[in-house]
């Protein structure tokens, strides 16, 4: 392999446009699409490298800017078992993206050097895009990376993050997880959810109806594939479906409907209590709201989700009787009444650990069954090879065990899906017989603010504690506890967001109006 091809690319089609400094960051590399096309080359060329460094295995590149605006686009590496890539790769990726073009050469040879890559293995690179209309125009980009390096690439068009993780892991286990197709993942989630309603479509307060806010993204086209493929097993009606004027995220979709707190655009007239769901544009988060009697919004999280699932999950185990250890993570964000529910009603074991799905991830690996969710709605559930062993044992002589088997395969273990944690919530309030307002009368969640402050430089800012605490500037974080002290069940933290030039503040407390001055205070005190 000749490493001028490289340069020669990137010097003719993928040139750096920009000098300014960009970082790995919590989701990979993001930004205005007009200045990614050379980011995205070398991360091809990245993927290549990497598939190489772990003998040959599948590394994936997802192309999408998530829950961010239109203009956004971003990419992110998926390492062979579907996990974020690895903390370690993080800071070469930044080093080669960073790279001027006439030093390109050079530093790939370097990369190859330190990391005893041997260039002539063979090198698998699945990509997948979202639905943005630069989507393309980047995926060729990425293509051409891989290809530079006499990778093979594998090209899947529009699909969602958690569908490409899960061709990723599929193909990396030989196909034991399911086919790494478009209809391998349908046919796999499909089945298992179709078994598990066994018939039953409606069960006591439990309706089978749902409205589906696509955003108007990636997981509007898939839902509406999967509709197609279901038996009728459950009705939902997708709205900002992506056809039309609506822009992706734009006044929909679940970073929209959570951080505002308020029903996505073109929401129809539905009956009180209808369930709603909303994804973010490469539907990896989900979050659920209805509006009550009075016509008032009511929001169903990332944390509603864990703790309904937690609590099933342990349910399951124990009529199951089998010995498992079960685990919660969490984050900073998640809703101290959503901690205190777990720990004193639930009896679950929960941790707390940084923003990112990286970090929820790994911490949750350390269980049997480990639920991990962010607040925004990201997250899964994980089964250790123990725990698969044990269930799959049990379920020959108990039903419970036979269900739990039934949502392993339900549940994309890769990472966050939103369509899969929606199949699930519906699967449990349909055995439960429960309507949204069963499930949010579980505890009253802490009203919550977060605000977005614009510095100078946010890594002034330093967390430890799992970013509850604020170690530098020094003092602000006496500061921030005496303001805290003031409010009643007050709680409030702040840290430089990985995906945005912002920091983030975030308040909890007794009262709306007290959580609206807490975090006006704290945001005060930041800026
Ligand atoms: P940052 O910008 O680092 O806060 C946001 C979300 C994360 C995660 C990433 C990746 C919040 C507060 N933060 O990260 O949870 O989802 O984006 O998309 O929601
Ligand atoms: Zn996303």
């Amino acid at each position: 392999i000749n490493l001028r091809t490289v340069y020669a690319f990137a010097r003719e089609m993928y040139p750096k446009l920009s000098t300014e400094y960009i970082q790995y960051g919590t989701a990979g590399f993001r930004g205005k699409a007009e200045f990614l096309d050379s980011v995205m080359f070398r991360m091809g060329v990245l993927a290549t490298l990497r598939s190489r460094f772990r003998g040959g295995a599948v590394i994936g590149v997802m192309i999408t800017a998530s829950h961010n605006p239109e203009p956004d686009n971003g990419v992110k590496l998926v390492d062979p078992k579907g996990e974020m890539l690895d903390a370690s790769w993080e800071s070469i990726a930044t080093d080669l993206v960073n790279v001027s073009d006439q030093d390109l050469e050079q530093h790939v040879a370097k990369i190859i050097k330190d990391n005893s890559i041997d260039i002539t293995s063979s090198s698998h690179v699945f990509v997948g895009m979202d639905n943005r209309y630069h989507s393309p125009r980047l995926l060729k980009a990425v293509a051409d990376g891989v290809i530079a390096l006499k990778g093979n690439v594998r090209e899947f068009g529009i699909v969602t993050t958690p569908m490409l993780h899960f061709f990723v892991v599929a193909a990396n286990t030989k196909e034991t997880y399911g086919k790494p197709t478009e209809e391998g993942y349908y046919e796999k989630l499909i089945k298992a959810f179709e078994l598990l309603r066994n018939g039953q479509l409606e069960n006591g307060n439990y309706k089978n109806n749902v409205v589906f806010d696509g955003a108007n993204g990636v997981g509007a086209r898939k839902m509406l594939q999967f509709i197609k493929r279901m038996n009728k097993s459950l009705n939902i009606s997708v709205i900002n479906q992506g056809i039309g004027p609506g822009k992706i995220n734009d006044e929909c979709g679940a970073d929209y409907v959570k951080v505002l707190q308020r029903p996505p655009i073109s929401m129809p007239v539905v009956e009180p209590f209808t369930r709603c769901v909303s994804v973010d544009g490469d539907a990896d988060r989900v979050v659920y709201f209805f509006t009550n009697e009075k016509g008032e919004f009511q929001l169903l999280d990332g944390d509603r989700i864990a703790t309904l699932v937690a609590g099933y999950l342990m349910d399951l185990v124990t009529r199951s009787e089998i010995d498992l250890r079960l685990g919660l993570v969490q984050t900073a964000y998640a809703n101290g009444a959503s901690t205190d529910y777990i720990v004193n009603e639930l009896k679950f074991p929960v941790s707390c650990v940084p923003t990112g799905v990286k970090h929820l991830h790994h911490k949750a690996l350390e269980y049997d069954i480990g639920v991990y969710f962010e607040a925004n709605g990201h997250g899964t559930i994980v089964f250790s090879d123990h725990a698969k062993a044990t269930i799959a044992t049990a379920s020959e002589t108990k039903a419970s065990a036979k269900t739990l088997l039934l949502l392993i395969d339900l549940i994309n273990e890769t990472v966050g899906d939103a369509i899969s944690d929606m199949l699930l919530v519906e699967t449990i309030l349909n055995h439960k017989g429960w309507d949204v307002k069963d499930w949010i009368s579980t505890y009253n969640d802490l009203p919550n603010r977060q605000l977005k402050i614009k510095v100078q430089d946010r890594n002034v800012i330093e967390t430890t504690n799992a970013e509850r605490v604020c170690v530098k500037p020094e003092g602000l974080q006496t500061e921030i506890e005496n303001v805290v002290s003031n409010y009643k069940r007050g709680r409030a933290f702040v840290r430089p967001s990985g995906t945005e030039d912002i920091v983030r503040v975030y308040a909890e407390a007794a009262t709306k109006e007290d959580t609206e001055n807490l975090a006006y205070e704290v945001g005060v005190l930041v800026q």
